[in-house]
């Protein structure tokens, strides 16, 4: 099934004309709605009649997080304040979050967007969706609802935490699709396994799950202790929210509804646009929203993009599964690492739980790493020999896979902190 087919099996031709006709129409609102983009556009030179088709859009200068933060709250709104049915932040690690608004129109193109992924994941009308993303200021909870209710679905919105409750209702309701963080999925698993509650009596078949990067490790490993099929769906709140893009049954890559969202690929360091096939960080442009425009806004998720029809007949480029973000990137000892490296290398090891943390620090001037993993509750062992040589199979596997000595600290089940939400798996201590 397919929600929206003209759009998402469009010629390749048809959709560039449309992406052209719609940043036109965008650069041109902006320009004259909106100061902060009439002054960057002013000081590199650009006009709106400059901008003719999409190919056009290099000529547009980029965006980041901290234009966001500098004019927080609403220094970015296109609209007057009037016009704006609903606001959302980030959660914000570090100084002052970043507000965005959504007029109805955004909202209805949004809930249109989480509309095509569910569809993509086979989930309608049939299906009892627990929505365990948080509701709030977060776009997860909010955002896959309104998707979920517009294809039907009966929803949920049970939000995030207190785990027994979520067990309960998902087998009280027959809950057929869980939409929640991998991480919390697997935290769930964990803990449905504990309750002694039978898969079988379960009635879930999908996983919805995103958010966070997550590795097809990580997949493999949700739907083997679920007994689903997991899919990944990608959004962030500068752009919409969830719905950005998501995979099919293929698992090939997530189609971006990119006649909304505009993807580019650029390079990390020199920020030139990247062609089809490299990874690099990944820029978006909102060509329909109307609360808060997004230009050329660099993610800084690392990526990359594929123009091919897919075999579930969708023509709309596909992203590649986000390996990490930019900044995530830990370097060690000048060996450059992201966290999703380590939990690729575990689960295919599969010797261990899948949680883990690791801890950098810096000794003597030179940086190391630990990682502690939980052991498997259904391998654990008494011996400190096999112990030992647990330990020396994992550091082994690490060395030959990311080059790096790595010291591995085998922990006792349950004793890594789990995650409701987005999973911090990094501590840095050299900073
Ligand atoms: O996390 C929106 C969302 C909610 C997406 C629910 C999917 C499901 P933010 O809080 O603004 O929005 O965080 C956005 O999270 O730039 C990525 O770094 C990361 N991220 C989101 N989805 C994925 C994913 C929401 N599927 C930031 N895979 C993004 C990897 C993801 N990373």
């Amino acid at each position: 099934m397919i929600w929206n087919k003209d759009i998402e099996c469009m010629s390749r031709d048809n959709m560039r004309k449309l992406q052209s006709e719609r940043l036109r129409e965008l650069v041109q609102r902006v320009y004259n709605n909106v100061f902060f983009y009439r002054k960057r556009m002013d000081e590199a030179g650009v006009k709106p009649s400059h901008i003719k088709s999409i190919d056009d859009i290099v000529k547009l200068p980029f965006m980041y997080k901290q234009d966001l933060r500098d004019n927080y709250p609403f220094g970015l709104f296109a609209v007057p304040m009037k016009e704006i049915v609903r606001v959302h932040a980030s959660s914000g690690t570090t100084g002052k979050p970043t507000t965005v608004g959504y007029t109805r129109n955004d909202l209805k193109i949004w809930k249109e967007a989480v509309a095509r992924c569910f569809t993509m994941s086979g989930i309608g009308v049939e299906d009892t969706i627990q929505v365990a993303y948080g509701y709030g200021l977060f776009t997860g909870g909010l955002g896959v609802h309104y998707g979920a209710e517009e294809v039907g679905a009966s929803v949920i919105p049970i939000s995030g935490g207190n785990t027994r409750r979520q067990l309960q209702l998902m087998t009280d309701y027959n809950v057929t699709a869980l939409a929640c963080t991998p991480s919390y999925a697997l935290h769930l698993a964990d803990a449905m396994a504990e309750s002694g509650i039978d898969l079988d009596k379960l009635k879930l078949k999908k996983g919805f799950f995103g958010a966070e990067p997550w590795t097809e490790n990580m997949r493999l490993e949700l739907e083997r202790k679920w007994g689903i099929q997991a899919y990944d769906i990608y959004g962030l709140s500068e752009v919409m929210g969830p719905g950005v893009s998501n995979d099919c049954m293929f698992h090939s890559g997530l189609h971006v509804n990119e006649d909304h969202f505009f993807p580019e690929i650029i390079d990390p360091v020199t920020k030139e646009p990247l062609p089809e096939g490299e990874e690099g960080e990944l820029v978006f442009t909102t060509l329909t929203k109307e609360g808060i425009p997004m230009i050329r806004y660099n993610t800084r998720d690392l990526s990359m993009l594929n123009y091919e029809k897919c075999e579930c007949g969708r023509t709309l480029v596909r992203m590649k599964k986000i390996t990490g973000r930019s900044d995530d990137m830990l370097i060690i000892r000048g060996v450059n690492l992201f966290p999703s490296q380590i939990e690729h290398v575990l689960l295919e090891l599969c010797e261990t739980s899948a949680h883990y943390m690791l801890y950098v620090d810096r000794q003597n001037n030179l940086d190391t790493l630990e990682l502690q993993v939980e052991m498997d509750e259904t391998k654990l062992t008494d011996t400190i020999k096999d112990l030992q040589n647990l330990s020396k199979r994992i550091q082994h596997a690490l060395n030959s896979a990311i080059g790096l000595s790595v010291k591995v600290t085998l922990v006792e089940p349950k004793s890594i902190p789990r995650s409701e939400g987005k999973a911090i798996r990094v501590v840095d201590r050299r900073k």
